[in-house]
This record gives C-alpha cells, sequence and structure tokens, in this order.
C-alpha cells in the first residue's frame, strides 16, 4: 500500500501573496503539468519585491526547522526538490540540509534556480556572502537555471552584452564543473535587440542546445519562475533537455503576449492563468544543437 500515483515536488520558495512570484507561480504551473507541489515557505510577503513599496516580510527562518523535521518524521520522499529565491544564508544552508537528507535515494532531480538579480545587477536583499553561499547550493544540484546576470555573478565575469557563442559555451562547461548535469542560462542578449536567447548544456553527453525567440520588453517580475517551474514539471514528465527547454521559453512568451497588450502595472506580473491550459499543448521544436 505505498503506491505513488503522482510525481511530487518540494519547491522551497517564498509565498508572495499578491503577484505572480516564486509559489504564486511554481504551484499552478507544476498542478497544470500534473505534478504535485509540496510547499517549503521560506517567507511570507504581502507583496513581492519588484516594484512595490511598503510591503510586509515575515522571515520563517527559524521556523523551517520544524516544518522539515515533521517531513522527516513522515519519512515523505520527493521526485524533485526545486529550490527559487533565498532571503539569507541560513535559508541557503537549511536548502542545502533538505537536499541532502531528502535525495538520500540518488534518484531525486534536484533544480537550483540561483535567483539574485538580472540586468547585469544584483536584487537588493543579495549580498555578496550570499553569491558564494549560493555556488554552494548549486554545488548540490543537478540542473541550474541562472539568467546571464546570474551566470555572470556565479563565475565572476563581466556582464557583456557583447558576449560570443564560444564564451558561452565556456561558461555553460565551468558552471557544470561546479556540479550540475545540465544547465541552463536565459535571458542572453542576441546581437538582433528584437531576440532574446536561451542556451545550455548537458555534460553527461557533452551536447549544447539554443533557441532564441522574440525579445519583449516589459520586464514582468516572476518569469523566471515560470520558466523554471516549466522546465522541472517537464523534464518529471520526461520530456528531453531541448523539448523542456522549448516548452518553457514558450510559455514564458506566451504569457508576455497574454500580459503586454494589457493596461495594467507590469509589476502585478505575467497574467499566467490566461494560458496556462496551453501548458499540455505539444511545443514547436526550435531549440537546435549547436
Ligand atoms: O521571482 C523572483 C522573486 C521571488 N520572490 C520574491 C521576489 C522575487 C522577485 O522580485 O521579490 C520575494
Amino acid at each position: 500500500m505505498n503506491e505513488k500515483p503522482i510525481k511530487r515536488v518540494a519547491a522551497i520558495h517564498d509565498l508572495s501573496g499578491f503577484g505572480k512570484a516564486s509559489l504564486n507561480v511554481a504551484i499552478p504551473v507544476l498542478s497544470v503539468m500534473k505534478i504535485q507541489v509540496c510547499a517549503v515557505p521560506t517567507a511570507i510577503l504581502s507583496t513581492h519585491t519588484g516594484g512595490f513599496e511598503g510591503y510586509t516580510f515575515l522571515d520563517l527562518t527559524n521556523y523551517l526547522k520544524e516544518y522539515i523535521d515533521h517531513w522527516k518524521k513522515l519519512d515523505l520522499s520527493f521526485d524533485a526538490i526545486y529550490s527559487g529565491f533565498l532571503g539569507s544564508e541560513k535559508q541557503i544552508d537549511i536548502t542545502i540540509d533538505f537536499i541532502e537528507y531528502f535525495s538520500k535515494n540518488g534518484n531525486t532531480l534536484v533544480v537550483v534556480d540561483p535567483v539574485m538579480g538580472d540586468d547585469g545587477v544584483l536584487y537588493p536583499t543579495i549580498t555578496n556572502e550570499l553569491v558564494q553561499e549560493m555556488k554552494k547550493l548549486v554545488s548540490k544540484s543537478n540542473l541550474i537555471t541562472p539568467n546571464f546576470t546570474e551566470a555572470s555573478f556565479l563565475l565572476g565575469e563581466k556582464f557583456d552584452e557583447n558576449v560570443s557563442e564560444k564564451v558561452l559555451k565556456n561558461w555553460l562547461i565551468r558552471l557544470s564543473d561546479m556540479g550540475p548535469q545540465i544547465v541552463i542560462i536565459t535571458s542572453i542578449p542576441q546581437k538582433n535587440k528584437s531576440r532574446t536567447g536561451v542556451i545550455a548544456y548537458d555534460k553527461s553527453d557533452g551536447r549544447f542546445w539554443k533557441v532564441t525567440n522574440d525579445y519583449i520588453h516589459a520586464l514582468y517580475p516572476g518569469t523566471g519562475d515560470a520558466f523554471t517551474s516549466v522546465i522541472v514539471g517537464s523534464i518529471l514528465n520526461g520530456d528531453s533537455l531541448p523539448i523542456a527547454i522549448d516548452r518553457a521559453t514558450q510559455f514564458v512568451t506566451m504569457c508576455l503576449r497574454a500580459s503586454h497588450g494589457y493596461k495594467y502595472p507590469k509589476r502585478e506580473g505575467i497574467l499566467l492563468e490566461k494560458v496556462l491550459d496551453t501548458l499540455n499543448m505539444s511545443p514547436q521544436l526550435q531549440c537546435k544543437e549547436i
């Protein structure tokens, strides 16, 4: 009597009540992809931090131990562990401990989205110490999804918008040398400014993948969370790496297109609900080996 009829993800993120970020994105996206989300809320905020002032913030760091201890007593197991925005070095240590305990059987997919910054700069809450600590978390993962800014900070490299494919391949290899088998870098500036790129590497077969998409100049917080949530669901559902990337990039593009035409504050996030049902359609196959 111990069937597991559905795959399960432990999602270690904050819960920002208003706006589309972190758990408010991971739960609907993965649920539509028929995967159960088990939330490990690291903090509760009234809104996410992008563009809102005066938000309230309840740090749950000190509560997490008893929360996770209960799960240990229940002997729960997960098909994947997926972490996102983390607020302190202590939360990173707790996440590392969680990964070490719950991925003991060796079959758990560990996905780390090292949420730290965008457009060449770190978010206000991210210190240099946190960047160093994030490298430790990356070393425990199987798959990471830094954006171009986060990749440059993890490697101590300059944010150069004219970066070449050759340099990016070197970055991918160096990031995978830190631990993960698969590295996906998003938001890569393209020579053609109306495009944006995603590039990936799987060190188990040494293959590189790339796809470019229309760049929609509209900064909605939470798009990175949507991207990585789709990657997690897609890999768990048995898609190959390029198909997972196609699914995630096309979903985010669709979210942006569905949102962009409306007149409302961008800080309120993408209109996820309008396009969630597209997640169960076949993506167009656009991601190419390079
Ligand atoms: O989407 C990343 C994210 C997660 N959590 C919080 C945030 C943000 C981005 O702004 O503020 C609290």
